[in-house]
């Protein structure tokens, strides 16, 4: 059988460490498409003569051609600028959206078949502009947030009880901004409730942290944003597209009804096998999540509608 194709469309600090995880995982082929000239190339060659040493012989090419992405079975997208200290996501619509359209033509053109992980940000609204622009079915792209952000979430949570993150379950749903709703209602250590084992106070500091997740590491590397966990969140998306895991993972989907939600991509829990993004699960919000989670919705459309406006200008 041939070996799956992945095409990281982006090749900096997220694209370069989404390669190498997928070589590490012998999830298949990998090209990295940037346009800086040099870069995808340079970081390809690095990756590939890593591979006597990992055991891997997965074929790792670089370049500045979208022609290369070819038969790509997933892409994933992560071109475009990333936050510096200050800014918010939504300072890089202006920006993104263009790159965005012209990646989104370059996929469609070259790569029709494959199933689509848009990480860029501002999130909601790249993703948006994808599925707009590729025309693909809206099972075939996918926005990467929520696997993130429960990460932080799972991760925070676990420090505070000096408990393995594995006994953590936890969702954050919504839009990838700094209204993103962290579910405390379906937050478990061990099937316990969370509200059973950390107090209202703290639990609230806790999902503020996740909230902040982003900017927090900003702040930190003041010329980059988050890299590894990102990327590992993308990974596990495509994983279970390409081994038909039906694993449930929150991610932003095309909302059709559900949710109350019609033409808008927002972060919900989906069952991501062969078929993409084959179900949206439908969970029971608290009054309170499910006020955060209708003014996050509203956040997503003023962010999409600016978009069209820039997309249409
Ligand atoms: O969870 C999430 N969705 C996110 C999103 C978490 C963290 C960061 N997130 C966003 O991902 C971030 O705000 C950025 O918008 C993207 C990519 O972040 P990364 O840290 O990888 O940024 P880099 O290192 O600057 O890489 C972006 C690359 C860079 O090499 C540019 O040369 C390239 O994108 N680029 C392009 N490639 C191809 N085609 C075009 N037009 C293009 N423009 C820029």
């Amino acid at each position: 059988m041939a070996r799956k194709k992945l095409a990281m469309i982006g090749a900096g600090m997220i694209g370069g460490t989404l390669g190498h995880l997928s070589v590490l995982k012998g999830l298949g082929d990998v090209v990295l498409y940037d346009v800086v000239e040099g870069m995808p190339q340079g970081k390809a060659l690095d990756l590939l003569e890593s591979g006597p040493i990992e055991g891997f012989d997965a074929s790792v090419t670089g370049t500045n051609d979208m022609a290369d992405i070819k038969g790509a079975d997933v892409c994933i997208v992560t071109a475009g600028l990333p936050r510096r200290p200050g800014m918010s996501r939504d300072d890089l619509l202006a920006t993104n959206v263009k790159i965005m359209q012209s990646i989104a033509e370059g996929i469609r053109d070259n790569a029709p078949d494959s199933f689509v992980i848009v990480i860029t940000n501002p999130l909601d609204a790249m993703v948006t502009t994808m599925k707009k622009v590729t025309g693909f079915a809206k099972n075939m792209v996918v926005g990467q947030a929520g696997v993130l952000d429960s990460s932080r979430y799972r991760t925070f949570v676990a420090m505070e009880l000096g408990v393995s993150v594995e006994s953590v379950s936890a969702i954050v749903l919504g839009g990838h901004g700094d209204d993103m709703v962290p579910v405390r209602s379906l937050c478990h250590v061990g099937g316990v409730p969370i509200d059973k084992l950390i107090p209202a106070a703290r639990l609230e500091e806790i999902e503020n942290r996740t909230r902040n997740g982003g900017g927090e590491i900003v702040g930190l590397l003041k010329t980059a944003s988050a890299f590894y966990a990102p990327a590992a969140a993308a990974i596990r998306m495509a994983e279970a597209y390409l081994l038909d895991k039906k694993e449930i993972l929150p991610c932003a989907a095309l909302l059709e009804g559900e949710y109350g939600v019609d033409g808008f991509f927002v972060g919900v829990p989906v069952q991501i096998g062969a078929g993409g993004i084959e179900k949206i699960v439908e969970v029971d919000l608290t009054d309170s999540e499910r006020k955060m989670f209708d003014e996050s919705v509203s956040h997503v459309r003023e962010l999409v509608d600016a978009s069209e406006k820039l997309l249409s200008a």
